[in-house]
């Protein structure tokens, strides 16, 4: 059992239309004050999706590489860019991402039905993924939203190697409508998963979409896994209560670590979990 949480913060997305949500970090600014703040809450990664000037989802390298230099410059935090994108990105675009420099990277192990949209993850795209990530220097985070993804990542492993540093770090996305169910069951399965067929020592977080929220939450708490909050994955508190800010979820899940005598994990052993270097 792990005895600290790995808690990261995901404040954007691609998906949440600022008008719906004003609380959302958009702008660089908004996202660094953000930052600052979740940093203070507890969390150790941040998980970035950038906005254009009309807060419409952009992987524009130049606004990537501002982004991290910003955030890196008022935090210590675990800078990981997104390489999903929106679900309209080009391969290409989502490839380059890692040109920006960001300590760690999303890397999706499949595709999936995403809402109405697909999220496009194909064999061949993952392979390039995973091998510029090593050549980058940037340590990934599988993202598993179903659990095909994670025979997917076995097959990875096998065929190709582990990842920059050796550690291997994935994250449920449960809840997503396409995905697997966001509840007690599927954590622990998917937890089950990991044990059996990853390389040991792997480690797991989870997250829920909406209201699968805090029974993910709370049950990868008590498998001993790690947990990631924020405005790309909720946009509700509570019933009729909407998110106030991205630190009010930092907030709550490390007191939830706090009560599972797990707390929040300090962002130096994070590096030390992760095998991410110090700056
Ligand atoms: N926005 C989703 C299509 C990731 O960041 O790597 C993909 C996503 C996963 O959010
Ligand atoms: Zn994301």
């Amino acid at each position: 059992m792990n005895t600290s949480t790995l808690i990261t913060v995901a404040p954007t997305g691609a998906e949440v239309d600022k008008s719906k949500a004003p609380a959302l970090p958009v702008t660089l600014e908004e996202l660094v004050s953000t930052a600052v703040e979740c940093e203070a809450a507890g969390a150790a990664v941040i998980h970035i999706h950038i906005r254009d000037d009309d807060a419409a989802p952009t992987l524009d390298l130049g606004r990537l590489r501002a982004t991290v230099d910003a955030v890196r410059s008022e935090t210590n935090l675990i800078v990981q860019l997104s390489t999903g994108g929106a679900v309209t990105d080009p391969e290409s675009d989502r490839l380059r991402v890692l040109e920006a420099g960001p300590d760690m990277a999303s890397c999706t192990m499949g595709t999936v039905n995403f809402g109405d949209g697909v999220f496009m993850n194909r064999w061949e795209f993952i392979v390039a993924l995973h091998e510029s990530m090593r050549e980058h220097r940037v340590v990934p985070e599988y993202e598993i939203f179903d659990l095909g993804h994670l025979t997917s990542l076995a097959r990875l492993l096998d065929k190709h190697g582990l990842p920059h540093g050796g550690h291997v770090h994935v994250d449920f996305v449960l809840g997503v409508p396409g995905g697997a169910f966001g509840d007690a069951q599927t954590v622990s399965d998917f937890a089950d998963a990991v044990r059996r067929y990853l390389p040991e020592g792997t480690t797991f977080a989870a997250t829920g979409i909406g209201r699968t929220t805090l029974p993910v939450m709370l049950t990868s708490l008590a498998a001993g896994g790690h947990i990631r909050v924020g405005m790309e994955d909720t946009t509700s508190y509570a019933r009729r209560q909407p998110v106030e800010s991205n630190a009010q979820l930092v907030t709550r899940a490390a007191e939830a670590a706090q009560l599972a005598q797990r707390p929040a994990m300090s962002i130096s052993d994070a590096r030390d979990m992760l095998r991410i270097a110090g700056r």
